[in-house]
């Protein structure tokens, strides 16, 4: 797998350019102090003698350990493990002007550059990728009027409907404060203590025990804006806006074993994909949506818009397309951009408001004050990956890092001496909605936020069989994590207001009595929630392995392999030992990898070739049998043709239909037993199993993998 950057393109955006104008190239340059001054020697430091004492004089040996001392600076206190990526964002038509002054929302031709990182929530910066967890989903829009941060998750609701709370759940889901376990996982006492004495999580906790907390690729989840926005538009009207991204790829998720073994196997697996996809121009594409609806549609509504831990069901507000967001560009150097851009949830642009959500209003404080710490002092802003593209001019000074020579007479505001600059842009600047606000201070949470069983049920109900079963081993794994036996049945009690089934299915589980039954299910169910309605389109960058030896028929691989390339996916050949395999035809095929380097878990699909002498070694090839059965429990789909579907059987695989098969027993099982080259409806075939990702139906009960 290789990280190699492609070669530099020229800058493709404004934002670009100026990010340009800091690169520093090394090419052909000779070694200098920070101060210039030319190095002599940078391998031996300076010594009294050739085994004396180092000299306290040997100004670049500490100049050199003390840069290098300093390089740390704090990881995030959530969200520390991210990736990065630069791209644009461009609306598809103006038709958003009735509701926004943002000229990025309603000008078809800007294309705004954008950075993305996208993160994991409770793990440390070296963490693994693949854990159980929420995904964070940031974009800052360097807009012509300035930065616009959606700072978003993959998950469009919260755990906590207050932020005075935020201090206590991060506590409570980072690794235990005696002993800094677990890493990267929610699966332990402080987490599930925290979350079953403060039901509001409810919701949100069935997200996270669903697949969709262990997403395939960044380039394959759903991203949300969470917080009720307000659109403005210039007649000061107020639209409420719920901000989604969509994947064009469609939702695709790994399933937990797999996630639990490519920690280990890769554990920059999302981070590696997302870099690769970029390097072969294969660029993550997602669509902006929004669901708008008046003051008027919400009092309608039976749960407050201003409570984060609350959707607006899609059957009620469908999601509008308005544009779309393509990552098309890795970051030069990653401390620069992906460690060192701050997103701030305060940072919007004329046209996009917030709201009274308590939740929303503490973001606006935290983001700004973290970076504070986190970057050195006020100047962050000024950092390459956080300037704006709109011009800032100011009377904001000095502080750490001022980077600035400002060369004016007038450092205050109003100012006669530099003529009133800088002026106050009248009508272009940012106002405020005037929202009426009157009542007493208070510390209490509103009747309209209470109830917190209502929508987790609403999820639970409109997911398909398998997601179902996926959330019960979700909530049985975590728990079973748990030792305390009081916080388990804790939780069972909550589920058992959520939904009955669930409640039983869990409890029987972790070793907790079955509840008797509290609540009847309101039976409302929302489609849109399921991710079997989340399909997209295509197979861009998925990993398929060919499972090759000697005596592998050629033309049964090319074909099938041509045939994938040409769809954007990624075959590769594996084999028990690298460098090439003889073929049928007495040539040769080169291997991409060792069987033994890789894992069936790093791939999407596996194709066992025809060739009779190559499919009978791989029959007595433990490695591959393995890889095959493991594919073939991870629900994915697998292809063979003529003596490669011999290794089925040796596998104790369940037998699958003889033709394209697609159904029955082995979904997702493309095989034909006639020999050579796949026609067209079997690479079709093949092809629409890798869109629909995976097979989760299938009978798993005889694989031993
Ligand atoms: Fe947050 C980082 C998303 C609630 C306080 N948050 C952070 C990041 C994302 C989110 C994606 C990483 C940004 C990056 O890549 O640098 N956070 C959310 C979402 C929330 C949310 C979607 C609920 C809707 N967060 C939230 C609350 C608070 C914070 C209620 C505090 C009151 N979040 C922070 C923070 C972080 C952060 C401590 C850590 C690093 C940073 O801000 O820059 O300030």
């Amino acid at each position: 797998m290789t990280t190699q950057r492609r070669d530099d393109n020229p800058p493709t955006s404004v934002k670009d350019e100026q990010l340009r104008a800091h690169a520093v190239e090394k090419h052909g340059s000779y070694l200098t102090t920070d101060q210039g001054i030319p190095v002599e020697d940078t391998d031996n430091s300076l010594k009294v003698g050739q085994r004396g004492a180092t000299l306290l004089e040997d100004f670049h040996l500490r100049e050199k350990l003390t840069r290098f001392d300093h390089e740390r600076i704090p990881e995030r206190v959530v969200h520390a493990r991210g990736s990065g990526a630069h791209g644009y964002f461009q609306a598809y038509d103006d038709s958003l002007a009735e509701y926004t002054t943002a000229e990025f929302l309603r000008d078809p031709l800007a294309e705004t550059p954008v950075f993305v990182r996208f993160s994991t929530v409770q793990g440390p910066r070296g963490s693994a990728d693949t854990v159980r967890d929420v995904r964070g989903f940031a974009t800052k829009f360097y807009t012509s009027q300035g930065n616009f941060d959606l700072v978003g998750n993959n998950i469009p609701v919260f755990f906590i409907q207050d932020g005075i709370k935020f201090p206590d759940f991060v506590h409570a889901v980072k690794m235990e404060p005696h002993n800094e376990i677990p890493t990267g996982a929610s699966a332990h006492d402080t987490f599930w203590d925290f979350v079953s004495l403060q039901p509001e999580t409810m919701h949100m906790i069935m997200w996270l025990m669903s697949d969709r907390a262990i997403p395939r690729s960044f380039a394959t989840m759903q991203g949300f804006g969470v917080h009720s926005f307000r659109l403005i538009n210039a007649e000061g009207r107020s639209t409420f806006a719920k901000f989604h991204w969509t994947p064009k790829r469609g939702v695709q998720s790994l399933v937990w074993d797999e996630a639990q073994q490519i920690a280990g196997r890769d554990p920059d697996f999302n981070r590696r994909d997302l870099w690769e996809l970029i390097e072969a121009g294969r660029f993550p594409e997602y669509e902006l949506g929004l669901q708008l609806f008046t003051e008027s549609d919400a009092e309608r509504f039976d749960f407050d818009v201003l409570d984060p831990t609350k959707i607006v069901p899609e059957e009620r507000v469908p999601v509008r397309p308005v544009g779309r967001l393509v990552l098309n560009r890795n970051p030069d150097n990653f401390f620069a951009e992906t460690e060192q851009v701050a997103f701030c949830v305060q940072n919007v642009v004329p046209g996009i408001g917030f709201t009274d959500d308590p939740l929303m209003q503490a973001r606006l404080f935290s983001y700004l004050d973290t970076q504070l710490t986190r970057l050195g002092g006020p100047n962050f802003a000024s950092i390459p990956i956080n300037r704006p593209i709109a011009p800032v001019v100011n009377h904001q000074q000095d502080g750490f890092h001022y980077d600035e020579v400002p060369r004016r007479e007038a450092n205050y505001h109003p100012n006669s001496i530099s003529d009133g600059y800088p002026k106050i842009p009248g009508e272009n600047g940012y106002v405020h909605y005037p929202e009426l606000e009157d009542g007493r201070k208070l510390r209490r949470r509103p009747e309209s936020f209470a109830d917190h069983y209502g929508q987790a049920t609403l999820f639970w109900n409109s997911m398909s069989a398998w997601e179902k079963k996926h959330i019960v081993e979700a909530y049985r794994f975590e728990l079973g994590h748990v030792e305390r036996r009081y916080i388990r049945e804790r939780v069972v009690d909550h589920l058992n207001h959520v939904d009955h089934d669930l409640a039983v299915a869990v409890a029987a589980g972790v070793g907790v009595a079955e509840p008797a039954k509290a609540v009847d299910n309101h039976g409302r169910s929302s489609p849109a929630l399921s991710q079997t309605n989340k399909g997209g389109r295509g197979i861009k960058g998925l990993r398929i392995a060919f499972l090759v030896t000697d005596g592998v028929d050629a033309a049964s691989v090319t074909a099938l392999r041509d045939a994938l390339r040409r769809d954007d996916a990624v075959p590769e050949l594996l084999a028990p030992a690298d460098g090439t395999v003889r073929t049928t035809d007495g040539a040769s095929l080169p291997v991409d990898r060792a069987i033994s380097t890789v894992a069936s878990v790093l791939y999407d699909a596996v194709v066992v070739p025809d060739g009779t002498d190559a499919a009978a070694a791989l029959r007595s090839n433990a490695q591959a049998l393995h890889f095959l059965a493991e594919a073939y429990k991870h629900a994915k789909p697998l292809a063979a043709l003529g003596a490669g579907t011999s290794l089925f059987e040796t596998a104790h695989l369940p037998p699958f239909a003889n033709g394209l098969g697609g159904g029955g027993a082995a979904a997702g099982v493309v095989a034909r037993e006639e020999s050579g080259a796949p026609d067209d409806a079997f690479v079709t075939a093949f092809v629409t199993a890798l869109e629909a990702h995976r097979f989760y139906d299938r009978p798993l009960e005889t694989v031993v993998a």
